[in-house]
């Protein structure tokens, strides 16, 4: 036989992550034997994330992946015990216990549970849409991530459109508000380095000196959940010293006057006992961002995930707005261009062909959904899947005792055995990226990729739409548009968007661009034209649709307020963070070697006056507690996380860490906007154990 080079497939990763990098697979006699980063991708430039380089060896073959389906054999409190079936089996008994219940309870004693193992649009959104939409199963209202920010976002300036990275070489000043690109969104920094090489100035505001803030030429450490105070302030200060475009608010703003009224009472003074920082820090740093324009906030979603997140981001969003930013080259907004693709929601959902869609569960409260809160009828079987909510959602104590429940009919369709799936009574396995096909929006950049499929499915794995399609089938449920093959569905996907330019689009189409359709430069520039997509076409300071929906119709600041009965006196309180880790993302490779490695064992950082009043030293076994849980983690004391905080990266398994891990101390309080989750308004006691 003929020696045969490696064919090169395109695809995209699929985590969560801003970048969605386009990779390339090279696959000899059908096995991936190269994986890297796509050298023509203009975000991804030929590299990828240290979590993701691995990719083949950590995630596709590694030797743990889940082959079969599986069928439980052990009781839920017992050591999880499972046994192979075949998928006819399987099928058969979801389809007979869900009809079971739905004849007993109604559809909407189901509830499907996903979010954010992949972000592509077919194997993600359309295939946990469709068929439980047909089912009229309960609608799960996904805000564990980034709600607040978004809804305030559009309150204020409508779509979620964001200045493109390449543009930040335009800004003179960009401050990083509560994110850690480094981390999180690393093909940002080499736009972000380019600018400062070209004397952009940067600022990092985060309460932990994180490895972004410590490339910055400023950082400020406020409290944990003080930004709106901070922001506000700033506002204050912009027209007090009369630095705002009245010209520019004049034309683009709603309620400007009012506003500049409002946040009279939110003086610097005030916000620097809120916020814990100098009255001369907040005077400087309004003074910097409002006169070295173009000015660009770029911020990203742990500064929200607070009890008023939505209203602070309400504040930090109208600041671009006081100063005239938007529209301007490489100024205003870098949150999120999640709002760039429209895409038709009848086509996406099918409603006028489903039942009256279900009442929605809010995946934050999961627990307690499972242990009662949900009544009428009560949630007898959960389907989870491209999610571990065992280890990723607050309070996983609450979440776990649901899952404990031998009346809940649990499926996991899982490529491992998580957390999650250990609490199954059924499993199904799932195929990696490199063996489906999809289509990927970015939430940082507007290319829209294909994901080919590279290699065939490992063992009897199926993707989201094939699985989603074969329990349609076993349900009897006959609609053309839950069958459609997954090609199929996409084109049509793409045909019906109201995106400028993409209804011509066809996965064929984007195949012979080479995998990834950019659009214009003149397109991804969001506002040039001065028009905002809210009722008012204005960027709206006072927004009457927040009043009519309940809300302080201009940005206003609440402290945090975590309602944990306390564990301690309340002045010994630690604001615990649990923000991402370097080497995972939230729980995908917590199973890696590279998490072995670089993170074997959970740590919580404290500021060294912190510890000491604790008598902690830098390496002791400490306890977290609170009135949710406790854990024990190995201390490191460090300047920098600031005096009050403290920090505890998320993504561990609870498996291989006794049990449990840092959720077992969030809160599963909703916030101030959109249901959103609240995991870094958490007040925890730290002791040495
Ligand atoms: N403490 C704390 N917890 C947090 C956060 C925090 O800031 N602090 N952040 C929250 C945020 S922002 C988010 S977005 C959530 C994310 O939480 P989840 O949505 O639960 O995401 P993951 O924990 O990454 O779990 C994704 C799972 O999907 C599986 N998977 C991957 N690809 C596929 C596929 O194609 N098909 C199927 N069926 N499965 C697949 C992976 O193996 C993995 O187990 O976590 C939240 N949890
Ligand atoms: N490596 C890695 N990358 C990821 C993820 C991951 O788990 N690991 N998760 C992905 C997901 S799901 C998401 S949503 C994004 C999130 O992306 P980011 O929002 O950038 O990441 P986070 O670490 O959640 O939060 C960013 C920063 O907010 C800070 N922060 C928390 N509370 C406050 C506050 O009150 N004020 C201020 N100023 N700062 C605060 C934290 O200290 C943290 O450094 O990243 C994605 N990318
Ligand atoms: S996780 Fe983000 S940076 Fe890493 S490869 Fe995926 S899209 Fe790129
Ligand atoms: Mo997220």
């Amino acid at each position: 036989m003929i020696d045969q080079l490696p064919q090169k497939i395109v695809g995209s990763c699929p985590l969560d992550c801003p970048d969605t990098c386009g990779v390339i697979t090279e696959v000899q006699d059908g096995r991936a034997v190269n994986f890297y980063g796509d050298p023509d991708h203009p975000v991804t430039q030929g590299w990828l994330c240290t979590k993701v380089r691995p990719f083949l060896d950590e995630f596709v073959y590694h030797p743990d992946r889940i082959a079969t389906p599986m069928r439980r054999t052990s009781k839920k409190s017992d050591a999880p015990a499972f046994a192979p079936i075949s998928w006819d089996e399987a099928l058969d008994e979801i389809a007979d216990r869900w009809n079971g219940i739905i004849d007993r309870y109604g559809a909407e004693a189901i509830l499907p549970y996903s979010f954010s193992g992949t972000l592509g649009t077919l194997q993600n959104y359309i295939a946990g849409a469709r068929l439980f939409n047909r089912m009229g199963a309960s609608q799960l209202e996904r805000s564990i991530c980034g709600a607040a920010a978004a809804a305030a976002t559009e309150y204020t300036i409508g779509r979620k459109l964001s200045v493109p990275y390449a543009d930040v070489i335009h800004s003179k000043l960009i401050i990083l508000w509560g994110t850690n690109p480094i981390s999180t969104g690393p093909h940002f920094m080499p736009f972000l380095n380019k600018a400062k090489k070209n004397g952009t100035q940067v600022v990092v505001i985060d309460p932990r000196r994180t490895r972004t803030a410590k490339q910055a030429h400023w950082h400020i450490a406020p409290k944990a959940g003080t930004d709106g105070a901070l922001a506000l302030a700033m506002a204050n200060v912009i027209f007090a010293e009369n630095l705002h475009d009245k010209a520019w608010l004049q034309q683009h703003s709603l309620g400007w006057e009012q506003f500049e009224e409002h946040v009279a009472k939110y003086t610097p003074e005030w916000a620097a006992e809120e916020c814990g920082l100098e009255a001369e820090t907040i005077v400087k740093l309004a003074r910097l961002y409002a006169t070295n324009t173009p000015s660009l906030i770029k911020s990203a979603d742990g500064v929200q995930r607070h009890t008023n997140g939505g209203q602070t981001f309400r504040a930090i969003v109208s600041l671009p707005a006081i100063t005239g930013q938007y529209g301007k080259l490489g100024a205003g907004l870098a949150y999120s261009t999640g709002g760039f693709y429209k895409w038709d929601s009848e086509q996406f959902n099918r409603w006028s062909e489903c039942p009256k869609p279900g009442r929605w569960v809010n995946m934050n409260r999961l627990g307690a959904a499972l242990t009662g809160e949900i009544q009428d009828p009560p949630i007898m079987s959960l389907y989870v899947f491209t999610a571990n909510p065992a280890a990723s959602t607050a309070n996983a104590a609450l979440v776990r005792q649901g899952l404990l429940r031998e009346d809940l009919f649990t499926v996991v369709h899982e490529l491992f055995m998580t957390d999650t799936a250990d609490m199954a009574d059924i499993i199904l396995p799932a195929t990696s990226q490199l063996e489906q096909i999809d289509v990927h929006r970015a939430y940082g950049h507007t290319v829209l990729s294909i994901n080919e499929q590279a290699i065939p499915p490992f063992g009897e794995c199926r993707s989201n739409w094939d699985t989603s399609r074969a329990l349609a089938k076993a349900m009897g449920y006959t609609e053309q548009w839950l069958h459609d093959d997954a090609e199929t569905v996409i084109d049509e996907l793409l045909a019906n968007s109201k995106t400028a330019g993409v209804s011509e689009l066809s996965v064929a189409k984007i195949r012979e661009m080479g995998g990834s359709y950019e659009p214009s430069v003149d397109q991804q520039r969001p506002w040039s034209d001065g028009i905002f997509e809210t009722p008012s076409g204005k960027v709206e300071l006072f927004s009457q649709a927040m009043a009519d929906d309940g809300h302080a119709p201009l940005p206003t600041y609440t402290a945090p307020h975590d309602v944990t009965p306390p564990a301690g006196e309340l002045s010994d309180a630690l604001s615990l963070i649990s923000g991402a880790s370097h080497y995972a993302v939230t729980t995908v490779f917590g199973n890696s070697n590279g998490m072995k490695k670089h993170n074997p064992e959970p740590f919580v950082e404290i500021n060294p006056a912190d510890a000491a009043a604790r008598g902690i030293a830098n390496g002791d076994r400490v306890e977290i507690m609170n009135g949710r849980g406790s854990v024990q983690v190995k201390a490191v004391v460090t300047d920098g996380v600031r005096t009050g905080v403290a920090i505890a990266p998320k993504g561990h398994w609870a498996k291989f860490h006794g049990g449990k891990n840092i959720n077992w101390l969030t809160p599963d309080a909703l916030g101030d906007l959109a249901g959103q989750s609240t995991y870094h308004t958490n007040l925890v006691w730290i002791s040495k154990v």
